[in-house]
């Protein structure tokens, strides 16, 4: 696919997709939506990626669905584009690499959303996250009520959500929203470093692991107890499992093949 709203760059096992739409604040229209999925879809099947990050650049990460395009939306259209939305936001979960959203400025609406189904979110303390829906008339409909609550708890859901308050990425980062808070001007620096840390980590044991999270946030604890057991018999099918545990006795360093 040709991309014109997004860039789409994969150095070192680092799959970098920069939402690239500057004249409407990176709004998130049907196109720019489309072309997210299939550069999600791509890094998801090549071996090579370990670690996808997701930024919108120095400037703003997403000003939200593009509300253009929805105020003249037939029913159909804005049932398929929500579709395609959903779709987006849960396959960043169902992912088998971890996803660091990188955001500078505003995440707003279907941004925030974006940002939220990501794994670590690593933003600029001056960033902004709002969910201005409701005033809209309409609500969060990307899966943004749950996992805002589930992040930081349903206090802050209901003053986001339903008074519209906006949270600096410094005060995201306190509330359990953010992962970390940096200056502005070292988001990609931050997410790059965090990316390193964690090729370093074998990438089967860790698609596991998220599954196994993400299994306990969207079907319970019990069922993601459940999960964890199995998943944790599967890592023993993977030879980085026997790897690890050989260098752990040889007091060398592990020397994983990375398959998943
Ligand atoms: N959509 C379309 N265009 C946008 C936009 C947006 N969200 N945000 C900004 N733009 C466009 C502006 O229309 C303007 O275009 P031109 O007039 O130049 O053609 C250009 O970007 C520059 O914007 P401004 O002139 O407004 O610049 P300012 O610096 O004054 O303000 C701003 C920037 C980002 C603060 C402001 O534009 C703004 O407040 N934008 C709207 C933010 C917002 O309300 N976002 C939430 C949208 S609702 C669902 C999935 C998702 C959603 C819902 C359901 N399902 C799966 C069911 C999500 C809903 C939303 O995100």
């Amino acid at each position: 696919m040709n991309y014109e709203n997004i860039l789409f760059q994969v150095t070192d096992g680092v799959a970098v997709i920069t939402l690239n739409r500057p004249k409407a604040w990176n709004a998130l229209c049907t196109r720019l939506n489309t072309e997210l999925e299939d550069a999600l879809l791509a890094a998801e099947q090549d071996p090579e990626v370990r670690v996808v990050i997701l930024t919108g650049g120095d400037k703003v990460f997403a000003a939200g669905a593009d509300l253009k395009e929805m105020a003249q939306a037939t029913p159909m259209e804005a049932a398929r584009t929500s579709a395609l939305a959903q779709r987006i936001n849960n396959f960043l979960e169902q992912m088998s690499v971890p996803v660091i959203a990188a955001v500078s400025g505003l995440a707003l609406g279907g941004g925030c959303e974006l940002a939220l189904a990501c794994d670590f979110r690593v933003v600029a303390e001056d960033a902004q996250f709002g969910l201005p829906e409701v005033g809209l008339g309409i609500l969060p409909g990307a899966g943004g009520t749950q996992r805002l609550a589930a992040l930081a708890g349903a206090a802050r859901a209901f003053e986001m959500v339903l008074l519209g308050r906006r949270i600096s990425g410094a005060a995201a980062a306190q509330a359990g929203l953010a992962t970390c808070a940096v200056e502005p001007g070292q988001v990609m620096a931050a997410a790059l470093e965090m990316a390193a840390a964690l090729k370093k980590n074998p990438a089967y044991s860790m698609a596991l692991a998220k599954r196994a999270i993400v299994s306990g946030q969207t079907l319970g604890a019990g069922a993601g107890k459940l999960m964890e057991r199995e998943l944790f018999a599967l890592t023993f099918a993977n030879p980085d499992q026997a790897e690890g545990m050989r260098a752990f006795a040889e007091k060398r360093r592990p020397s994983f093949q990375n398959l998943r």
